[in-house]
C-alpha cells in the first residue's frame, strides 16, 4: 500500500444513518479520520503498482481478455464507420484500455459507473452485453437503450452503468449523486467517474470534488490524462496539477501509470475499498495515451497537433501488448480467437436487428410513471 493512502477510516457510522450523508462539521482531514491530502502532484506514483497476484489482486488473463475485447471493439467500429454502417462516428479510446480495465475489475456488479464522450472501453469493462452493444452503436431497436443513445450515450442501469455522457464533465454530479443515494440506502456500493483530462477544470466536476469529499461519499474519480483535451494540449489547459485538485478538497489523490492495467487495477482497488469501507472518496489520475484521431472524423478537420513520431512513440507503451506479454502464450491466442468470435456474433447480430421504426422518433423522451414532488407544478 502506498504510504500516500490514508488508513480506512474508523468512522463509518454514516454509511448507517438512514437520513443521509452528514455534512461533516470539522472540515476533512486527518483529526476527522479522514484521508489525508496528497499534495504532491508529481509523476507516476507506482508504489504497489507491480503485478498483484495475491488472492484477491486481479486476474492477469481477465484484463488482458478486457483489454483485447476494448480494442478490436474498437477497430471492429473504425471499419463500421468507415463503410457507413455507423452513422456519425465515434471517439475510439485505443491506447486507454488498461484505464477502463483496471478499474473495473476492482469493482463489484452492484457498483456504478458513469462514462463520457470516449465511454465504450468502460461500458464494455463493466459487463456491457457486446452484441447490444454493438446494436446500440448500429442504431438498431435491439441495443442497449433501443439504438437511441449510440456511441456516446451507452448505459446500461440493472449493470451499474449510469451511462456515458456527450458532456464534459457530466458524469462526475451524476456519479457523486449515485453514491449520496447510496449511502441513503444503507448500501455498501461504490461510484465510479470516468472522465478526461479536460474536464478538470469544468465547475460541476469540481464541485462534486467538493461535495463528495465534504460528506465522505464513496466515490472514486478516475481521470484519463491522455494529455490532450480534443487537440489541446494539458499543458496550455490545466493550471497547477490534476491531483491537486484534490487535495484542495481534502481528498486522497493519487498518479498512476495507465498503460499498466494491473498498477490501475491494485490502485483502484485500495481506494475503491478504502471508500466502501467509508474512508471517503478519491482522486485516481490515469497517464495514458490516446492512440488514434480524437474522433473518426478528425481528418477532416486539418487539424495538426501531434507529429506521427510523436505518435508512433505513444503508441510504443501498447497497454494491451504489456497485459499479453504477461500472460502464455496459448492462453493468449485462446482469449484473441474468443473475442474475435464474440465480435463476429456480435456484429451479425446488430446487422440482422430491426432498424427503429421513424414514427417512434418521440418514444421514450419522457420517464413514466414517475410521480412530481409535492408543489412541483406538472403544468408550465
Ligand atoms: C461541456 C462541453 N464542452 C465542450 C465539449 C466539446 N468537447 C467534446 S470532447 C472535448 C475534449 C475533452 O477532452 P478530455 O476531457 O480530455 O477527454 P478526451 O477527449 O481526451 O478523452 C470537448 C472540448 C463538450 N462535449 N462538452
Amino acid at each position: 500500500m502506498s504510504d500516500r493512502m490514508a488508513k480506512p477510516s474508523a468512522d463509518t457510522a454514516w454509511r448507517a444513518d438512514p437520513s443521509g450523508p452528514r455534512p461533516r462539521t470539522g472540515g476533512p482531514g486527518p483529526e476527522a479520520g479522514g484521508p489525508d491530502p496528497d499534495t504532491s502532484g508529481s509523476g507516476p506514483d507506482t508504489s504497489g503498482s507491480g503485478p498483484d497476484t495475491g488472492g484477491s489482486g486481479p486476474d492477469a488473463v481477465a484484463l488482458y481478455r478486457a483489454m483485447r475485447l476494448i480494442r478490436r471493439f474498437e477497430e471492429r467500429c473504425v471499419e463500421l464507420v468507415k463503410a457507413g454502417e455507423i452513422v456519425g462516428g465515434i471517439h475510439p479510446c485505443t491506447g486507454q484500455e488498461a484505464v477502463a480495465a483496471g478499474v473495473c475489475a476492482a469493482l463489484r456488479p452492484d457498483d456504478v459507473i458513469t462514462s463520457t464522450h470516449r465511454g465504450h472501453g468502460h461500458v464494455l469493462a463493466k459487463g456491457a452485453d457486446l452484441n447490444r452493444m454493438t446494436a446500440e452503436l448500429m442504431g438498431r431497436t435491439t441495443g442497449l437503450n433501443k439504438g437511441r443513445g449510440g456511441s456516446m450515450h451507452a448505459a446500461d442501469v440493472g449493470l451499474g452503468i449510469l451511462g456515458a455522457n456527450g458532456i464534459v464533465g457530466a458524469g462526475a454530479p451524476i456519479a457523486t449523486g449515485a453514491a449520496w443515494a447510496a449511502v441513503r440506502a444503507g448500501a455498501d456500493r461504490v461510484a465510479v467517474s470516468f472522465f478526461g483530462d479536460g474536464a478538470v477544470s469544468q465547475g460541476v466536476v469540481l464541485e462534486s470534488l467538493n461535495l463528495a469529499s465534504l460528506w465522505r461519499l464513496p466515490v472514486l474519480f478516475v481521470c484519463e490524462n491522455n494529455g490532450y483535451s480534443s487537440t489541446v494540449t494539458v499543458e496550455d489547459m490545466v493550471a497547477g496539477t490534476i491531483v491537486g485538485r484534490a487535495a484542495a478538497f481534502g481528498m486522497s489523490a493519487e498518479t498512476v501509470d495507465g498503460m499498466d492495467a494491473e498498477a490501475v487495477a491494485a490502485a483502484a482497488r485500495r481506494h475503491v475499498d478504502r471508500a466502501r469501507a467509508g474512508g471517503g472518496p478519491a482522486l485516481l489520475e490515469c497517464r495514458t495515451y490516446r492512440f488514434d484521431a480524437h474522433h473518426t472524423w478528425e481528418h477532416r478537420s486539418f487539424v495538426r497537433y501531434r507529429t506521427p513520431e510523436q505518435v508512433k512513440e505513444g503508441r510504443r507503451r501498447d497497454p494491451v501488448r504489456i497485459q499479453g506479454d504477461r500472460i502464455p502464450e496459448g492462453e493468449r491466442a485462446r482469449v484473441d480467437d474468443e473475442v474475435e468470435a464474440a465480435l463476429d456474433t456480435a456484429v451479425r447480430f446488430a446487422r440482422d436487428s430491426p432498424e427503429p421504426d421513424p414514427a417512434d422518433a418521440l418514444d421514450h423522451l419522457y420517464a413514466t410513471g414517475l410521480r412530481p414532488r409535492a408543489g412541483v407544478s406538472t403544468h408550465a
